[in-house]
């Protein structure tokens, strides 16, 4: 028992006073190992009677199970300690100012978002967001867009399979435009509406110009006696607003889209040469937005009156309003992630877009 005793004393110590990991194996091989001084002594135990076997037998165990007990306590105090040593060598101060060559940036997509929320926001209009996966009603049935429509064609939409049924008019779609969330708006809501709903949305389709996912906002106003020279005034203001000029030309042009009628496709002027185009007066046009009078049907479907009721709507592409502003010719680029692209093309996070205060703040150093 003195021997037990003078081991348990001198085992604590020595792990009390363990500095590192390492050192703390060594002392557990050294006693509880296979040629360790506990285990010897538990080899010793067979040379005894049974009487001093039990009482011996009990101490060692009991022995064994402190040196354990404190061979963990100490593992856990150092790795605690390794822990707050790494977390004090890597301490950063998130009070110092950004390094500006380790500065984040905005991409272009969400300062054109901002840019676009800043117009319409002037004029009034609330922005609107819904989900990215859509029932096919609020994506193509509610916009006049039935069953058999070639807008509904496979080879254009992504459908989602539905657990729940196995009929395909039940699933579901990454939305192929944003419509669904202005259909939501007037299910909740009673005119006067102004909204824009700004959002991705999704399309198999890959090219310099179309990639899978891309991003449009689309504007929706509803009220008493709203007629195409409501559509014309607004949408004229903004692309003004929107290219930063007093001056620039805008025609229309007549087109189809289901959801609206009449419909019509809105060009600015430009001038195009070999290498450069230049919006603003010139001999050349742009297509920038599709826009018409909400169709009699989509405000029904909506809960909306048309003999009450007009609207008018619009839609067009972010990316592609990014592309001609910024002068970025790849629209693939945008979504690979390359820091140098975005360093290049992306907007300091501090400046703000507003219509007072400046809409693209273009002029500073990173753009
Ligand atoms: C385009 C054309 C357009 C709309 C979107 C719309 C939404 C509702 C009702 C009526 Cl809820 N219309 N949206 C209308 C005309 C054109 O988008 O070229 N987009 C990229």
């Amino acid at each position: 028992m003195e021997n037990i005793e003078t081991l348990k004393s001198q085992t604590l110590a020595a792990v009390a006073a363990a500095a590192d990991l390492k050192a703390l194996e060594e002392i557990r091989v050294a006693t509880l190992g296979k040629k360790g001084s506990v285990t010897e002594l538990m080899k010793g135990l067979a040379a005894l009677t049974p009487e001093e076997k039990k009482e011996a037998g009990k101490g060692l165990n009991v022995l064994k199970t402190e040196i354990e007990a404190a061979l963990d306590a100490r593992r856990a105090a150092l790795a605690e300690a390794e822990l707050n040593a790494k977390l004090v060598s890597e301490k950063v101060d998130v009070t110092l100012p950004v390094r500006p060559e380790n500065q984040g940036r905005i991409h272009p997509v969400s300062k054109i978002y901002e840019e676009v929320a800043a117009i319409f926001g002037e004029m009034g209009f609330e922005v609107a967001e819904g989900p990215d996966i859509e029932d096919q009603f609020h994506n193509f049935n509610a916009l006049n867009t039935p069953a058999n429509h070639p807008a509904r064609q496979m080879q254009d939409t992504f459908y989602i399979p539905n657990p729940e049924s196995d009929n395909f008019d039940d699933s579901y779609v990454v939305r192929t435009q944003t419509s669904a969330v202005q259909i939501r708006t007037m299910e909740t809501k009673r005119p006067p509406i102004r909204i824009i709903a700004p959002g991705r949305t999704y399309r198999s389709d890959y090219d310099a110009t179309h990639t899978p996912m891309f991003h449009q906002v689309e504007g929706l106003v509803i009220d008493k006696n709203i007629t195409m020279a409501h559509l014309k005034g607004c949408l004229y203001d903004f692309v003004k607003a929107f290219f930063e000029l007093d001056e620039l030309p805008v025609r229309y042009r007549p087109s189809y889209f289901p959801f609206t009628e009449p419909s019509a496709e809105m060009d600015i002027g430009c001038k195009k040469t070999k290498t450069e185009l230049k919006i603003g007066a010139g001999n050349d046009w742009l297509e920038i937005l599709g826009c018409g009078m909400v169709h009699p049907n989509v405000l029904r479907a909506g809960g909306i009156d048309p003999d009450e009721y007009q609207g008018f709507a619009f839609g067009m592409g972010m990316d592609r309003l990014a592309m001609l502003k910024y002068g970025i010719p790849d629209l693939r680029t945008f979504f690979e992630s390359d820091v140098r692209w975005l360093k290049h093309y992306g907007f300091v996070p501090l400046d703000t877009s507003s219509m007072t205060g400046g809409l693209s703040n273009n002029g500073g150093a990173a753009r």
